[in-house]
Parts: C-alpha cells; sequence; structure tokens
C-alpha cells in the first residue's frame, strides 16, 4: 500500500479524527506563510516580523505595527482551498471532531468547518481596547495609522501577538479533542510556535500522519508522512465538491 491509500484508509477506518493546521494550509489559497522561502520570514522589513508581531513592540510603535499587520496579516479576496474543503466535508460526514489551527484568516469556517479552535485568535474579530466594542476586519482595513473606536479607544485585532497568552477555553478545548482521538492529521506547520506545536504531545494514538511540504521537529513521532501540497493530498482523499475552486 502506497503513502496515499493508507491514508485513505485509515481516514476510512476513523470516526474521531482531528485536524492540527497552521499557515501552509492557506498557502494554496494564496496567503504566504512565515518560513517557507516565499514565506513572510524571508522577505525584508524594518523590524523581523517576531518583533513586529510582540505585545511589546505593539504597545510601543502600534503605527508600524498596524502598517505591517494592514500589508501583511489581512487577506484580501481569498477563498478556501481543497485543504479546507476536505475537512469541512470530514466533519460533515461525523468523521473528523474538531480542527485546531494556528492560522488567523477565518478560512476553515468560510469552508464549512463548524468546531473549529483559533490557538492564535482571527483577523476577522477586533475590539476597542478601552470600551471593548467588537469591529469587523474593516474597522482595520479602512481607517489609517492607529484604528480607534468611537470612544477614542485603540482597536486591536483579536490575534494573539507574541509575548501574549493564548485563551484558556481554546487551549484546553484544544487539547481534550487532541488526546482522545484516535487519529491525528498534522498539516501545514512547521512546528516552531509554542505552546501550539506542544499540544500535539497530548495525542496517544498511532495514527500520527504528517502533511506537510518542509520537514519538521517532529518528523521521527510521526506514522505517516506525506510531503506534498496537503490541497491535493487531502482532496485525492476526500469525495468533496470542489468546484468553487477555479
Ligand atoms: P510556518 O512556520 O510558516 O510553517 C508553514 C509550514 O507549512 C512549513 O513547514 C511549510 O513547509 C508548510 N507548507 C507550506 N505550504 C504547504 C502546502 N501547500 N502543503 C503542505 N505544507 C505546506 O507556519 P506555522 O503555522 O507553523 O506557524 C505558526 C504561525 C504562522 C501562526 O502564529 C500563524 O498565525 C501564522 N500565520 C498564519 C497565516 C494564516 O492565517 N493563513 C499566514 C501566515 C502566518
Amino acid at each position: 500500500m502506497n503513502e496515499i491509500e493508507t491514508l485513505k484508509k485509515w481516514i476510512d477506518e476513523s470516526d474521531n479524527i482531528v485536524f492540527f493546521g497552521g499557515a501552509g494550509v492557506s498557502t494554496e489559497s494564496g496567503i504566504p506563510d512565515f518560513r517557507s522561502v516565499d514565506g513572510l520570514y524571508n522577505q525584508k522589513y524594518d523590524y523581523p516580523p517576531e518583533t513586529i508581531l510582540s505585545h511589546t513592540f505593539f504597545m510601543h510603535n502600534p503605527e508600524a505595527f498596524y502598517k505591517f499587520y494592514r500589508d501583511k496579516l489581512i487577506v484580501h479576496n481569498v477563498k478556501p482551498n481543497k485543504a479546507h474543503i476536505a475537512l469541512a466535508e470530514l466533519e460533515r460526514m461525523g468523521k473528523l471532531k474538531a480542527v485546531v489551527t494556528q492560522n488567523i484568516d477565518g478560512l476553515h469556517q468560510a469552508a464549512g468547518s463548524k468546531n473549529v479552535f483559533e490557538l492564535h485568535g482571527s483577523t476577522l474579530r477586533n475590539h476597542c481596547m478601552n470600551c471593548g466594542k467588537f469591529y469587523g476586519v474593516e474597522a482595520i482595513e479602512n481607517s489609517d495609522g492607529i484604528p480607534r473606536c468611537e470612544c477614542g479607544g485603540i482597536i486591536k485585532p483579536d490575534v494573539v501577538l507574541y509575548e501574549e497568552a493564548l485563551d484558556d477555553f481554546v487551549m484546553s478545548e484544544s487539547l481534550k479533542y487532541i488526546s482522545e482521538c484516535d487519529m491525528l492529521i498534522i498539516g501545514g506547520t512547521s512546528l516552531n510556535v509554542y505552546p501550539a506545536a506542544g499540544l500535539i504531545n497530548y495525542y496517544k494514538g498511532h495514527k500520527l500522519v504528517l502533511l506537510n511540504r518542509g520537514e519538521t521537529p517532529y518528523d521521527n513521532r510521526a506514522d505517516l508522512i506525506i510531503r506534498d501540497k496537503i490541497g491535493e493530498v487531502l482532496s485525492s482523499v476526500v469525495d468533496a465538491d470542489y468546484s468553487s475552486i477555479a
């Protein structure tokens, strides 16, 4: 049996799959990841992206933070790709119980996934730091400089910056699903960002699948590795309606 056949067989046999993913899930939608050669970490900015995306930088240089954020993290005219569609279909079929993602682009929900845990938040949600009023992504997109609430407070994205804590509920639910699933599919993540990557240590089964183009520090733990484009791999094993993709 080749790797794709093994993946298909394991998916067919399971009804308790969890998917854990990262930026590589959305590259086929045209959104650059951080660590690939054409990713944001290999482009040139005044400061390294890890610095700009830190809480300290946000507090001291909000103007520069929002410039980078508008240019690079808010995405325009993007659609779910085959990976998002296949995962949403697996949930509809009752096979996949949760998507745990490090992504902040909302594309899993756009594809129809319901039980999604966004470890690093979402660019689609923003709140005033002063009065807590909710704002959509337009409030940041359509403003210049530092986006302000009608009360005068700064509107901050619900995105977890470096140095900031992850949401307790999202962490504990993610941990619960990962520790209780019988098949864990990890995809499109370099598994370099903690504490998110540490969650996969809670998986106790023997069907750990890694769908990632690059190597990861967890490769030796995987029961199956496929180093190909995740959208192509998942769409070759999940029968779904991919007609929305041009
Ligand atoms: P990363 O460190 O950039 O790693 C991405 C991984 O995906 C790399 O190992 C690539 O080899 C692999 N990869 C890229 N494209 C594909 C593909 N088509 N098929 C299979 N593998 C692929 O990203 P991580 O998610 O591991 O890092 C965590 C950061 C990135 C999180 O904090 C995210 O919020 C952040 N991020 C999110 C987005 C988004 O929401 N779309 C975009 C860029 C960065």
